[in-house]
């Protein structure tokens, strides 16, 4: 789906500000059928459930209810009039006036609805969207809805970050010629060939041209498909990005202008190679997190954010656990950071539940639990999450789920279909998942179907929490164990510590900044003696909310940096290892 962009044939209207909110308490209403009777302000972009300071609205679990008058611009006569919602968590509903005109379930990923037939240029409309937050066994990422002694609804789940809900990215309204560009493809090689698909509205002739960052035309080519040939191409490479655009035209109709990068990537025996050359990552797990906003995209914090991981010498991150928003993975095309692209399939793993809610065992893959249905569902998040970033440089691998229960009867038969549709989807990127610490190297039953062995491992800390001399021996085990077997590139997608700031200690005691760094020490260590090991993503970036619980402090505190982005000591340490690592790590 194509990112809605200004071009000489199109405009573009941001929607973000303060709109009318309200949550969705009686049955059967309509609140879209006229002005929501309410005297809350919500802000677009965010997260609704931190700006209030009613838990009511915290803790709400269904639908709530955002509005706006919308005013089309008056030189729109003869345009197509499209309304683009970037993410409704978890689930939208939009109304132009009393009309529906689009539903979409799936919170991290674009949808829109033309809405020509609906409105007038120059005269305003009601614009009434509903947000639905309620995860259930058939919704990416799942979760159970239970109801209280005192008949409250209560939403809970098995991963690892408060369930924040609502409009947290821009919502657009745009003009679109009636014959336009629908989608472009861009597939680059390291000789200059770009090969590129357009698809249109209607059949129509189509002309490329490929522009240089100067903006110079140094190629083209007519028709909906074939390649062009970039002379001397600039390659993009990580810490050195180099971005052509490739313009495309329905003659006297439509221009749009779709960035990429000439760059390729590839796994070969035990590496990733990006241009050709062994990539190693440096970097994080992160999240889409901030104080009051909660989920909503911030470009002050995209923009410290990455200030933050150039300090300290992160080439990389994975957006764990869910798409981020577009604005994020284009500043890392522009800037040169590899990303590792994740879909919302998190917590699909049962057999944690038992020991975290008490509840009876129950299976992950069965018709009652994870069925048919969740993973048409998770099929759909990857189609969209591929639809979406398939043209991003940045974007080096897909990570189809995180955590899942992979060593669990049905497993296989979950995902073969899931990792053939992605291959299908895109044959030119790796494909990987993030494995949980009960998937063993023994017990794993899908590691074969993936190009890379991820692990999220917490040695030092969940285990042997405390001991670091035998959460390295453990680890060392673990991770010689996985290259043995598999002969794959290993990249660790998780490793670190709860650390409290400003706790101290000359010991090794858990949650002290000391400990914290010392784990990660301990886990750089071992890194070095592993050959197949392609990279080091610490969890977290910054700390960040979950739902309470007896572990957690005001949220996960895994955090290199506090949630407000000040370092913790490991920070330090981290930035000693990674700027001096170059572009591999030392000799093991
Ligand atoms: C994990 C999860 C992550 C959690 C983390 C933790 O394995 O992938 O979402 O936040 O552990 O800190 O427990």
């Amino acid at each position: 789906m194509l990112k809605p962009r200004p071009t000489p044939t199109r405009e573009l209207v941001n929607l973000d500000g303060l709109w009318r909110f309200t949550l969705d308490t009686v049955a059967g209403s309509h609140p879209w059928s006229g002005p929501l009777e309410t005297s809350l302000e919500v802000a677009v972009p965010a997260s609704y459930n931190d700006l209030f300071t009613d838990s009511a609205i915290r803790d709400h679990v269904g639908w709530v209810w955002y509005q706006r008058q919308v005013r089309v611009p008056r030189g729109w006569t003869g345009e197509r009039i499209m309304l683009r919602v970037d993410a409704a968590t978890h689930e939208g509903r939009v109304y132009v006036n009393d009309t529906l005109v689009a539903e979409h379930v799936g919170g991290y990923t674009p949808f829109e609805a033309d809405i020509t037939g609906l409105v007038r240029p120059g005269q305003e409309f009601r614009l009434t969207i509903g947000v639905g937050n309620e995860l259930t066994n058939v919704t990416i990422p799942p979760g159970t809805i239970t109801v209280t002694e005192d008949g409250g609804r209560r939403q809970t789940y098995l991963h690892d970050f408060y369930n924040y809900a609502g409009l947290a990215r821009s919502v657009w309204l745009y003009s679109l010629p009636p014959v336009h560009v629908t989608d472009v493809t861009v597939v680059t090689s390291l000789d200059g060939t770009v090969e590129y698909a357009v698809e249109t509205s209607e059949p129509a002739p189509v002309r490329v041209r490929v522009v240089d960052a100067t903006g110079a035309e140094i190629a083209a080519a007519d028709g909906a498909s074939g390649t062009v040939r970039v002379e001397n191409a600039v390659l993009w490479r990580p810490g050195a990005a180099y971005l052509y655009d490739l313009v495309v035209e329905v003659p006297d109709q439509d221009i749009y202008p779709q960035p990429f990068g000439v760059r390729t990537v590839e796994v070969k025996g035990t590496q990733v190679l990006i241009n050709g050359e062994p990539f190693y990552f440096t970097g994080f797990g992160k999240h889409e997190d901030s104080p009051v906003r909660g989920k909503g995209h911030d470009n002050a914090y995209l923009v410290h954010d990455f200030q933050l991981m150039d300090w300290i010498g992160a080439n990389s991150f994975r957006t764990s656990h869910y798409p981020y928003a577009e604005e994020v993975l284009e500043f890392a095309d522009r800037h040169g950071i590899v990303v590792i692209d994740e879909t919302a399939a998190v917590g699909l793993n049962l057999s944690i539940e038992a020991g975290l809610t008490g509840a009876a065992k129950r299976p992950t893959f069965s018709p009652e639990t994870l069925n048919d249905e969740t993973q048409e569902a998770h099929a759909q998040a990857i189609r969209e999450l591929i639809a979406r970033d398939k043209n991003h440089p940045s974007v080096v691998m897909w990570c189809i789920a995180n955590e899942p229960s992979s060593n669990e009867e049905g497993a296989r038969e979950y995902f073969e279909p899931l990792v053939e549709l992605t291959r299908k989807l895109d044959p030119t990127r790796p494909v990987c998942y993030a494995t949980v610490m009960f998937a063993t190297y023994d017990n794993d039953l899908i590691a074969d179907l993936f190009d890379v062995v991820c692990l999220n491992r917490y040695y030092g800390w969940y285990v042997a929490t405390g001991d670091l001399a035998t959460a390295e021996t453990y680890l060392e085990a673990d991770l010689r164990g996985w290259a043995q077997k598999y002969g794959k590139p290993i990249m660790m997608t998780e490793y670190g510590a709860d650390t409290m700031p400003g706790v101290h200690s000359v010991w090794d005691i858990p949650w002290t900044e000391e400990y914290q760094a010392a784990c990660l020490a301990m886990h750089h260590r071992v890194f070095d003696r592993i050959d197949a090991l392609v990279g080091e993503h610490v969890w977290n970036f910054a700390d960040f909310q979950t739902t309470g619980a007896i572990h957690r402090i005001d949220g996960n505190k895994k955090g290199v940096f506090t949630r407000e982005r000040r370092p913790k000591a490991a920070a330090h340490a981290l930035r000693a290892r990674w700027t001096s690592l170059g572009d591999r790590k030392p000799s093991k």
